[in-house]
């Protein structure tokens, strides 16, 4: 595992929406680290915040909306190369939301379809107007994890990232757990 010398906070929420059908919001990045990658609503703790009070003031900031977040995971990122700190991110997610989406200068909200492809509801609708949750424009971890979210298991997880000539991530090693 890289080593690292201190950590910087960071929050992430999603909105898991129970439907039917079934649903998780997630914001297409438009700019700053992880643009053009989907991912939940977070950003920095800020000094005097807790993770808590910094994750719903991201949400309304990045996409308008409020909700009764609770936290659901930890996750370490590690960097090769990189600066001499590690991502600390608080996850966190809530079932419903108020407020009306809008999007921002940093994310555009879109709605993707969460439903267990072996569930009852497929069986009995099986068109489902919703894409499926877009791991290929997500960060490499986010598939390792992302099951533990939608089954409302509390997680921890650390995964260390490479990048290579052209700046592209690989991913050398990860571990999740529950
Ligand atoms: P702002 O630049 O918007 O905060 N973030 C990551 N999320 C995932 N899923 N995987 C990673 O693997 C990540 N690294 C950072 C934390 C950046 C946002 O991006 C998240 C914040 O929500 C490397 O202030």
């Amino acid at each position: 595992w890289l080593a690292f010398t201190s950590k910087k906070l960071y929050t992430n929420a999603f909105i898991v929406s129970p439907g039917p059908p079934r649903k998780i919001l997630l914001g297409y990045k438009k700019r700053g680290f992880g643009a053009n990658l989907y991912n939940g609503f977070g950003g920095k703790v800020e000094d005097g915040e807790t993770p808590a009070q910094a994750a719903l003031r991201e949400l309304k900031e990045e996409c308008g909306i409020e909700a009764p977040l609770n936290h659901c995971g930890t996750l370490l990122f590690v960097s090769k190369g990189g600066p001499e700190w590690a991502f600390q991110i608080e996850i966190y997610r809530a079932d419903a939301y108020s407020g009306t989406l809008i999007e921002t200068d940093e994310m555009r909200p879109e709605w993707f379809s969460a439903v267990d492809t072996q569930s009852q509801e497929v069986a009995e609708k099986p068109n489902t107007t919703l894409a499926p949750i877009p791991y290929d424009s997500m960060w490499l971890d986010d598939v390792h994890w992302m099951p533990l979210l939608l089954s409302n298991r509390h997680f921890v997880g650390r995964a260390d990232f490479d990048t290579d000539a052209s700046g592209k991530y690989k991913m050398l090693k990860w571990w999740f757990g529950i």
